[in-house]
């Protein structure tokens, strides 16, 4: 049986377009995982630490027969695949893979909480999120993501619509 799941991805090192493919590839090409829906891609302000770059955050919808400490295994296992990439020049990681949301599930283990705490503040996940989801609740507010979004963080928080997937399964951007 195979169960829904939302996962975040960033990256603001390297060809963080490219970081970002490559990093759904990777989910897609697991015959466990299958990449149900794709958000655009954002730029992002630097949220937390803010002396970096700008990130490009995606969300994508996958569905998987992995249990949540598996999918995380996978996700680890990819961000150390592409980061080691960059390890020979002592960059630091180049992907990032957050699970923010497995089926219904509340979770709190060492290692991994889902939902993801701090994903109800956080703008760069939101927006992609509402994107592909728009009636997910919010569990602060316990309205629809869709509502969320209008209200709050429309065109503020610095989230900026950066590029469209042309569709799940090739994921080609549209060159605009
Ligand atoms: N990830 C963080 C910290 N800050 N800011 C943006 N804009 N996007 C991110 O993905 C991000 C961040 C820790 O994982
Ligand atoms: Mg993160
Ligand atoms: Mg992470």
């Amino acid at each position: 049986m195979s169960n829904q799941v939302f996962i975040a991805l960033g990256s603001n090192l390297g060809n963080r377009e490219q970081n970002l493919m490559s990093a759904v590839e990777r989910l897609q090409a697991d015959e466990s995982i299958q990449v149900v829906r794709a958000s655009s891609i954002y730029e992002t302000d630097p949220v937390g630490y803010e002396e970096q770059g700008p990130f490009l955050n995606m969300v994508i919808e996958a569905a998987t027969v992995y249990h949540p400490l598996e999918l995380l295994e996978m996700t680890q296992e990819i961000e150390l695949v592409l980061g080691r990439e960059r390890e020979i020049l002592n960059g630091p990681r180049t992907v990032d893979l957050d699970l923010l949301l497995y089926e219904d599930v509340r979770l709190d283990v060492d290692g991994l909480q889902i939902p993801h705490p701090r994903m109800w503040d956080r703008a760069f996940v939101l927006v992609p999120l509402a994107e592909i989801a728009p009636k997910i609740k919010s569990e602060k507010s316990g309205l629809p993501l869709s509502k969320v979004i209008n209200k709050q963080f429309n065109d503020k928080e610095g989230v900026r619509w950066w590029k469209q997937w042309n569709g799940v399964g090739t994921y080609e951007p549209i060159e605009s």
